[in-house]
């Protein structure tokens, strides 16, 4: 019995070592590609290629099961997801190295030539973008060829086998002694050193990638944001009702939902940004540095953004008061006429230095909202998350078509002529916020006590603003609700209702009105492809 376990741990050993010269050389591989990328720049580390490559690649069904499922979280399972991938791809071409070294080897210079791939195809690339892959595979399969050599190697000092040895060279797998016997010595050498090697090149590569961000943090520190030339409408005291669970009027920063397809935040250097403004029916081109917005006239806006991929109830929406330049002035000094003054483009597209592109109705921009390139959130410059230096804000439009971050360019065009990174993925071209309405608190399935009880929430109509809400219990007389002041259209308004709970289990619903009297929709709708409708609801049970 003994005997036969022996065997078979023996039998297994080699594969198992294949498979982990299969990691090592994946490590190596990773390891120099990381550390040619401090070289090159932060965008071009592998993990942030692949992944990148891999969200823009990845079906719009499954980004909305993540973004839903995995919630802000999604990116670090996005790079877990492709480390075990990686992992599992080389201990295949590990094991596969102890019959077939040099195919093996080969192998890891085709995901080099995948990689490349990935870093050409990213929105915003770069040529030196190439070299980490090449490199990286180059030093994978070099290692894996090593590593493999050492694993069909004869033990040092045995004769050599006398077999012919496989097709490539690979020589024999079994020592000429019918047991099983390979360079012992020499592969757990060659593997501590890669194994080492590969630790160090990552992590320096990594620290240098990281500690590139300096400058931009540096010039973030440095900004000192003007107080505004027009200051944002005082919000009433009552915005904030102060009921515990509803969410607050303003969105701290850190708070603040965070959606993008960026894997690694950009992280600009204001010092060195510029805004480029061009297109069609642009008389003067422009481009502007981050001291020139600072200089023109800026105001501050308090405005309410909202994800098309919130869900009825969701959390992708949060209040800010923004201080930036109005993006119509911007406009118009580069001589941009609307369409229905004879422009002739009707989409501005906005490009982020990641390669991100949204696109905007002209004529909502310029139909005197306070569209605004923003600069400032919530009394700071825009945190990195956020999109430091500059982002655009248009109140009344999803995230997706309006509110894009690390902002690097204005291009005017036509919506005929030119679709943007989410419309090419099923979204729609346009995308005004849709009315809505939230239930904070009681949270569902909460146990309440019999008796008085404040259901409250928040309720969204940018730009037309919220008239009315309205709450039933288990589908009873729409009963109105209280509001909160609010100074503007532009922003979300908490509101409540003081519910007489009765005992049992019930089922509470929320609907709002906008300021043009149109009642938010029963009809539900999934989020793709212009945004979720439907009323929110909860189950609360009484006691
Ligand atoms: N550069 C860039 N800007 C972007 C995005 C992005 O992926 N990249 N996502 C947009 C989407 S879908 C939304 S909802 C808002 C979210 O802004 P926030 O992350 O500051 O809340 O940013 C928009 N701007
Ligand atoms: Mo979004």
């Amino acid at each position: 019995m003994r005997g036969v376990k022996a065997n078979t741990a023996q039998r297994l050993r080699l594969p198992a070592l294949g498979a982990l010269s299969g990691l090592l050389a994946a490590g190596a591989a990773l390891g120099a590609a990381e550390l040619v990328s401090a070289a090159v720049r932060p965008e071009s580390a592998p993990l942030t290629v692949i992944g990148g490559s891999v969200i823009d690649a990845t079906p719009q069904a499954v980004k909305e099961w993540a973004v839903q499922t995995l919630g802000q979280d999604n990116k670090t399972w996005l790079r877990r997801g492709v480390l075990v991938f990686v992992a599992l791809f080389a201990m295949g071409l590990g094991v596969l190295g102890l019959r077939h070294r040099r195919i093996a080897s080969a192998g890891v210079l085709v995901f080099g030539v995948v990689g490349v791939l990935a870093a050409l195809g990213r929105p915003a690339a770069e040529t030196g973008d190439v070299l980490p892959p090449v490199v990286g595979a180059v030093v994978g399969a070099g290692v894996l060829y090593l590593l493999a050599g050492r694993l069909t190697a004869a033990p040092a000092g045995s004769p050599p086998p006398t077999d012919g040895g496989l097709p490539d060279g690979g020589g024999s797998v079994v020592a000429p002694g019918g047991g099983p016997g390979f360079d012992r010595r020499g592969f757990v050498i060659a593997a501590s050193v890669a194994a080492a090697a590969s630790a160090g090149a990552g992590a320096l590569g990594r620290r240098l990638n990281r500690s590139s961000g300096a400058e931009a943090a540096a010039s973030r520190t440095a900004v000192s944001l003007p107080a505004p030339d027009v200051a944002a409408p005082a919000q009433p005291a009552g915005a904030d009702l102060g009921i515990g669970d509803v969410a607050p009027f303003r969105t701290p920063n850190d708070a603040f939902y965070r959606i993008d397809t960026a894997l690694r935040v950009p992280r600009v250097d204001a010092t060195r940004w510029s805004l480029r403004v061009h297109g069609a029916g642009v008389r003067t081109p422009l481009t502007l540095t981050f001291e020139d917005l600072l200089e023109r006239e800026l105001v501050e806006r308090d405005i309410t953004l909202t994800c098309v991929s919130n869900q009825v109830g969701g959390p992708y929406v949060g209040n800010a008061r923004w201080i930036g330049v109005r993006l119509a002035d911007v406009l118009r000094d580069a001589g941009v006429r609307a369409p229905s003054a004879g422009g002739p483009a009707d989409q501005l597209v906005a490009r982020s230095v990641e390669g991100m592109t949204i696109g905007t109705p002209v004529e909502t921009v310029l139909d005197g909202r306070d569209a605004l390139l923003a600069v400032g959130m919530n009394g700071e410059p825009l945190p990195f998350d956020h999109g430091f230096p500059v982002r655009m804000v248009v109140p009344g439009l999803y995230g997706y078509v309006s509110a894009c971050k690390w902002l690097r360019e204005l291009e005017l065009t036509t919506f005929a002529d030119y679709d943007a990174y989410w419309v090419k993925r099923d979204w729609a071209a346009k995308a005004p916020i849709k009315t809505q309405s939230r239930i904070d608190t009681p949270r569902p399935l909460a146990s309440v006590p019999a008796g008085t009880v404040p259901v409250a929430g928040v309720a969204w109509a940018q730009t037309r603003g919220v008239a009315r809400v309205e709450v039933r219990v288990d589908e009873g007389p729409w009963q109105r609700a209280e509001l909160a002041p609010v100074a503007t259209d532009d922003t979300w308004r908490q509101w409540v209702w003081q519910w007489p709970a009765t005992a049992g289990r019930h089922r509470l619903e929320v609907r709002a009105t906008d300021g043009d009297g149109r009642v938010q929709t029963a009809r539900r709708t999934g989020t793709v492809p212009d945004g979720a409708s439907g009323h929110h609801s909860v189950v609360v049970t009484v006691d």
